[in-house]
């Protein structure tokens, strides 16, 4: 299996909640490498053109204002087939439906204060790694 890239984000109610290390503890024993990380706060630009795809969605406005409402902390991850990897230590969405031992069941609050973002497919990994991160940011 090939050593991939995928783009994550720790999100504000887990920055408020103190939890970076706890987000990054489970992230690396699931054989995830964090090689880059930097805690930002996202403009509201930023945060609509990153959830673009859901712009028509009835959750979009609510989603930025949270994403917007405190730091976050985006991150690469790096490790054999990464994209499903992190998705699988993620959990489901909605942290009542994730199975036990994943973040979103351990750390998450609720459907959209659920504490992680982490890229859907190889080709998204690309585009949301770009959108935050120059190559040299970056160190395998
Ligand atoms: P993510 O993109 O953040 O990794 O999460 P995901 O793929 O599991 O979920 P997605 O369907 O892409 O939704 C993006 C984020 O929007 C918020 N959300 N709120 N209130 C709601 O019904 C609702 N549904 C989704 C969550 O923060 C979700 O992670
Ligand atoms: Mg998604």
């Amino acid at each position: 299996m090939a050593v991939t890239r995928t783009f994550s984000i720790i999100k504000p109610d887990a920055t408020r909640r103190n939890l970076t290390g706890a987000v990054t503890k489970l992230l690396e024993e699931a054989g995830l490498r964090v090689v880059a990380s930097k805690r930002i706060r996202m403009s509201r630009e930023q945060a609509e053109g990153f959830y673009g795809v859901h712009k028509e969605r009835p959750f979009f406005a609510d989603l930025v204002a949270f994403m917007i409402s405190g730091p976050v902390v985006v991150q690469v991850l790096e490790g054999e087939n990464a994209v499903q990897r992190n998705r699988d230590i993620m959990g489901a969405t909605n942290p009542a439906n994730a199975d036990a031992g994943t973040i979103r069941k351990e750390l998450a609050e609720s459907i959209e204060a659920n504490s992680v973002h982490g890229s859907d497919s190889e080709e998204n990994a690309a585009i949301e790694i770009a959108y935050f991160f120059k190559p040299e940011e970056i160190v395998g």
